[in-house]
């Protein structure tokens, strides 16, 4: 992994093991800098296998210490061992054999944050997606499944606690004030699901009760006295526990489920068996330090962990092409989850706009890829938000062709048929054909063709007639590696409006397929006509984002309010807004762009302000609407020869121009959105802090003064309100002394708690323009700065180069060369983090000539780098292909 290896791995080389691993013994002597692991594996031949094929074991940065089989040494002319593979000849046909393999490993030393490593005095690991080779030699692939059974030996004062996957066996002292605990898992696993912790740790402790009426242990570890920051990642995994059973019937199978929260993580978390690692960005809240966003993320992360013990572990994938099978399903699940327990068109809105600024532009890009990709170099960069959020929208498109009924055999099938296997996405799309008879061969292009298709849409009305007629043509775009598509099959929901707010009910449609308000467009070009329409409707398409495309049809002023005033579908009533939105914000980056006169329209100013000050909506939609699309949205929607600050300077005149004629409205909302009473992070309370907030930003831009956001920053009495007011002042007066003031006393008030510094570095390197690299640059040498720290380097450098547009992509091309300069600092310490900051220049393209020149320019000085991780090498690569 660490290694520049050209190795390109493909789906088409496919094959099972020749040896099949039936149990694991793992021993572990903990010590900081040099544990001993001994791993005793028993294998057979597979039957039908080569007789004579060795048996071939992964490593990665490993030493051989010891090797064994059946208990004795084995000649060296037997095996071959190298830092990246143990090559074991002539073994015994088809009776079972023992290796053990003993190897010394220094968690202390291991920066990259894979396989064992320590973090604040804890011991941890993560084995997704190959980091189990870094532990001991192993078959590290996910499709090798075996029941394992672990004992931790370790110094008993500094670590009373040692932890594993599945059910605690035992334990007790051991020599010289070490002890130990064994722990087994009876459910076979993959590698990548092994996890171990030892630590000293605090704990929040609690208990469910199974739908079969089992009680399951709940534990939640934390830094000591973080325990009170834990309890509601409790009462999430409570909720989750509890949906999972209701909504997919699926019920925990181990006496005890653990949370593990550490502070150095390269992602958010991971579904390790029964011992789930968090990152403690996703675990820790409480009202003075977390945001409402902090809180919802929470609940959602906590979520899609658990819910992967079905979907991912009872059922895993059977080799990481198949990756989307796991994660695409279970952020459906924990979509659908947070839909329940919040408010669902929000959630939805919320969902769509992350894919759209996500996942749009990563399919639009040079990293484009199919959401079942067919090879890859580095597994590590395909945990991507299209094998994530993509893979999830496709599954939405299942349940939607199917409805849910459909939907609910095709999983229960797939639950009954493959619990216990390591499967592959036809295995999962199979169960839905077999589920419910429908053909969904056409569908399956989803999977395999990258690239957002592009529907482009016209309804014609002939009132003599009584028909309404909806011409539908679609084009996939061309991607790396695939220049030409096949059309795909694409559900559109729909409603045809009449003009008193009533949907139409058509006599009758043809030309293509209509199930329910479902339209197939299965062609390439496709005209539907319904009959019986008695007047001119407005036509609402792809309503909740039935599939995600992008959807050119032209509709007036009249007809976009018209559906933002009356369709039952709050998420049209949003897309409509931003539909009305978008050709404004981009004229007004056009015109900031050639030094003429900005224009907001007073079609979107008087909708936005109806759509704000409507008391029937609730206030978090009503919030929503007010948060236009933001910069990169207008650049996507712009698509090519880019200015950032002629699009900022566009959209800040739009938004000066909805403040100034909404003063009084934004007022109003300020007042009446006040709460002094206790907080709580409901999704009502949290949509009344987010009308609240948005209300104020607008006010920043109609007073012109820093004092309302300064009165606001001492006034919050919870961090989100805190971190609003703060984020106002940093970004609309960074050079005000009440900005500095305010900076200076959160630093203060939170300096002992690093995921609050983070939000710190986070406001200051968002600030927008030019000025903000060399404020970066200071902050790079304040004490809070910890390179090693994988949230701390997302929160500075990340923050920076993913979310302040203007300021990263200088016309002078500094930015892009301070990332540049950032990538070959962090890439020998931690490749994953590195190659993933590295992803925030995918869009450099579509930038205007001397721009990407520049971005060219420090694409190619990485590249020139001799000593790149493969991890960066593959992303640089095919970004610059
Ligand atoms: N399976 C995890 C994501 C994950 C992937 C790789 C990791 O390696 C550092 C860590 C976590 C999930 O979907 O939550
Ligand atoms: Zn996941």
């Amino acid at each position: 992994m660490s290694t520049s290896e050209n190795k390109v791995v493909e789906l088409a080389n496919y094959h099972p093991t020749d040896f099949v691993l039936e149990r694991v013994d793992l021993t572990f002597e903990l010590d900081p800098t040099n544990s001993k692991v001994d791993a005793r594996l028993i294998f057979h031949r597979r039957e039908g296998a080569d007789a004579t094929a060795p048996l071939v074991l992964d490593g990665d940065e490993l030493t051989l210490s010891g090797l064994l089989l059946d208990q004795n040494e084995l000649p060296a002319e037997q095996y071959d061992a190298t830092p990246q593979s143990l090559t074991i000849r002539d073994l015994p046909g088809a009776s079972p054999f023992e290796i053990t393999v003993t190897t010394f490993i220094n968690p202390e030393a291991n920066s990259q944050l894979m396989g064992l490593y320590r973090t604040n005095g804890v011991y941890c690991t993560q084995c997704e997606a190959e980091g189990f080779r870094r532990i001991t030699y192993f078959p590290d692939r996910p499709d090798v499944l075996a029941p394992y059974t672990i004992t931790i030996i370790a110094d008993k004062a500094a670590n009373p606690l040692l932890l594993s996957n599945g059910n605690y066996l035992g334990g007790g002292n051991y020599d010289e004030g070490r002890h130990f605990a064994a722990w087994f898992d009876p459910h076979p696993k993959p590698s990548y699901l092994f996890a171990l912790v030892a630590g000293d740790l605090g704990v929040v402790e609690d208990t469910f009760t199974t739908m079969s009426g089992r009680e399951v242990a709940l534990k939640i570890y934390v830094e000591r006295g973080k325990e009170p920051r834990a309890t509601y990642a409790m009462d999430a995994l409570k909720r989750s526990m509890k949906w999972d059973e209701d909504r997919f019937g699926r019920e925990y199978d181990l006496d005890i489920f653990m949370v593990v929260a550490v502070s150095d993580f390269n992602m958010g978390a991971m579904e390790n068996k029964g011992l789930n690692v968090f990152n403690d960005k996703y675990v820790l809240a409480d009202p003075e330090t977390a945001t409402d966003q902090d809180y919802a993320n929470i609940e959602a992360i906590i979520a899609h962990e658990y819910f992967h013990n079905w979907t991912g572990n009872r059922i895993t994938c059977r080799d990481w092409f198949q990756l989307s099978l796991k994660e695409g399903l279970t952020v459906f699940r924990d979509h659908e989850f947070s839909a329940d327990m919040r408010s669902r068109p929000v959630k939805r809105i919320a969902e769509v706009r992350h894919l759209k600024s996500e996942q749009f532009p990563e399919d639009a890009g040079p990293l484009a890829h199919p959401v079942r990709p067919t090879k890859y170099r580095e597994i590590n960069n395909f945990y991507t938000t299209t094998v994530y959020e993509k893979g999830s929208e496709v599954i939405r498109m299942i349940a939607t062709l199917l409805g849910p009924e459909g939907f609910k055999k095709g999983m229960d099938l797939y639950f009954d048929r493959h619990d216990g296997d390591a499967a592959t996405v036809e295995d999962f799309v199979k169960c839905f054909e077999d589920a419910t008879g429908r053909d969904l061969n056409q569908f399956s292009l989803w999977y395999h063709q990258a690239g957002t298709p592009l529907v482009t849409a016209s309804g014609a009305y002939d009132a003599a007639a009584s028909t309404f007629t909806l011409s539908l043509e679609q084009r996939v775009p061309a991607t790396p590696g695939q220049p030409t598509k096949e059309p795909m099959h694409i559900p559109l929901s729909f409603a045809l409006i009449l003009d008193n707010g009533s949907v139409a009910t058509p006599t009758a449609v043809s030309g293509g397929e209509v199930t329910g308000d479902v339209l197939h467009l299965t062609e390439q070009k496709q005209t539907f006509t319904f009959s019986g329409v008695s007047s001119r409707p407005v036509l609402s398409l792809n309503r909740s984002f039935s599939a995600p495309i992008n959807l050119h049809l032209d509709q007036s002023a009249d007809d976009l309010g018209h559906i933002a005033r009356h369709d039952s579908d709050l998420f049209a009533r949003w897309q409509a807004l931003t539909d009305l939105a978008l050709p404004n914000l981009m004229q007004a980056s056009r015109d900031a762009r050639e030094g003429k006169e900005v224009e907001a329209s007073p079609a979107l100013i008087s909708a936005l302000l109806e759509t704000a000050g409507n008391h029937a909506l609730e206030p978090a939609f009503r919030a929503q609407v007010l948060a236009l699309p933001g910069e990169s949205d207008i650049a996507r929607e712009l698509g090519s020869n880019n200015d950032p600050d002629a699009i900022h300077a566009g959209r800040t005149a739009v938004l000066k121009a909805i403040a100034g004629a909404g003063r009084d409205l934004f007022q109003h909302l300020l007042s009446e959105t006040r709460t002094d009473g206790e907080f709580s992070p409901d999704a009502e309370s949290a949509g009344r802090r987010a009308l609240r907030n948005s209300a104020l930003s607008y006010l920043t831009y109609a007073e012109q003064s820093p004092s309302i956001a300064a009165k606001a920053f001492d006034d919050a009495n919870n961090m989100t309100d805190m971190l609003q007011a703060m984020t106002l002042l940093a970004h609309r007066f960074p050079d005000a002394e009440e900005t500095s003031a305010a900076l200076q006393a959160f630093l203060k008030r939170f300096d002992n708690n690093p995921l609050v510094i983070d939000k710190w570095f986070a406001v200051q390197a968002t600030i927008p323009g030019a000025a903000t690299l060399g404020r970066v640059r200071a902050l790079m040498e304040n004490p809070h700065f910890v390179r090693g720290n994988p949230n701390r380097v997302r929160s500075l450098v990340g923050s920076f180069t993913f979310s302040n547009p203007t300021g990263f992509n200088r016309a002078d091309g500094e930015g892009y060369r301070f990332l540049a300069e950032q990538i070959l600092e962090i890439d020998p310490k931690n490749p994953q983090l590195a190659a993933r900051i590295l992803t925030s220049m995918r869009s450099w393209r579509s930038l205007e000539p001397q721009r990407a020149d520049q971005a060219r320019s420090a694409l190619l000085s990485i590249d020139r780098s001799s000593s790149l991780s493969n991890d960066v090498r593959d992303i640089v690569e095919r970004m610059l292909k």
